[in-house]
């Protein structure tokens, strides 16, 4: 589809394309176009920027990131048909393995996420060989199924566009959670140790930069982060934009 530059929706418009392309190229779901349309609402009620509120989520993730012993970036459909090139950057940058995880599982679709991720640069992907399944308990969906060489041992866990029940099973198995939801309401939000309330076609790239930037100086290993304060800031954040909008 053309979408004229002088749209004034263009930018969303190229990202809700790129999504339909992931789903005809076998990346992403039908499920994963509902999520996204879900996405594309609360990303209007923030504005459609990074907030100041949101930057010091990213640093916070970026501190705990490059503090992690063991880190992994978790990719579903989604994340792959949105930000390919930003998955193998940042993992490289932090020295962090890539996991193939899916809500919606099959092997298929494992394999072609894979392949876009190798083909913007990545060497190792793991959750996808049955020989190193292991499973997180407290869960039942197909995402409990992890790798015993990555989600499995790892202390920090990226997961961008994560359902609630395996958020709250990662943290009862021990792990810290860093998420990127631009729903603060969501139960992955509200359940994860860092939630970065942006769309990860903005908050990846700045992610890199803050990693990259933080690797140079000394980290505070007694960092504290008050998830629930920052959420709190990104619902007031869409509460203000409501009220913008609100004549009566
Ligand atoms: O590829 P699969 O099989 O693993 O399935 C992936 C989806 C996304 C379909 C699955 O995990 C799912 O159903 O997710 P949910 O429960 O709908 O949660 C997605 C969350 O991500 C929602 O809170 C959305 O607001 C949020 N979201 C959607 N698009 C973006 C986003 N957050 C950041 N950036 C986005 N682009």
């Amino acid at each position: 589809m053309q979408i004229p530059r002088s749209h004034p929706r263009a930018a969303s418009l190229h990202i809700r394309e790129r999504l339909v392309r992931g789903y005809r190229d076998g990346l992403v779901v039908e499920e994963g176009l509902l999520a996204h349309g879900r996405g594309e609402m609360f990303d209007y009620l923030i504005g459609e920027k990074t907030s100041k509120t949101s930057h010091e989520a990213i640093k916070a993730a970026a501190r705990m990131l490059l503090l992690a012993k063991r880190s992994v970036i978790s990719v579903n459909g989604n994340l792959a048909a949105l930000c390919p090139k930003e998955i193998v950057l940042l993992a490289s940058v932090i020295g962090a393995e890539i996991e193939v995880n899916l809500f919606y599982a099959s092997k298929k679709r494992k394999k072609v996420i894979a392949g876009i991720l190798k083909k913007n640069g990545a060497k190792e992907i793991l959750g996808l060989d049955a020989k190193f399944s292991q499973k997180i308990p407290n869960l039942d969906s197909a995402r409990r199924v992890v790798d015993e060489r990555g989600i499995f041992i790892a202390d920090v866990v990226l997961v961008p566009l994560e359902d609630g029940d395996r958020t709250v099973a990662l943290k009862k198995f021990g792990k810290k959670v860093i998420t990127f939801d631009l729903n603060p309401m969501s139960r992955t939000a509200q359940a994860a140790d860092i939630t970065i309330v942006d769309n990860v076609t903005r908050g990846m790239q700045l992610l890199i930069d803050s990693c990259k930037k933080m690797k140079k100086s000394r980290l505070d290993k007694k960092f504290k982060f008050d998830n629930k304060k920052n959420l709190s800031q990104s619902i007031i954040i869409i509460k203000n934009n409501l009220g913008r909008m609100t004549h009566a």
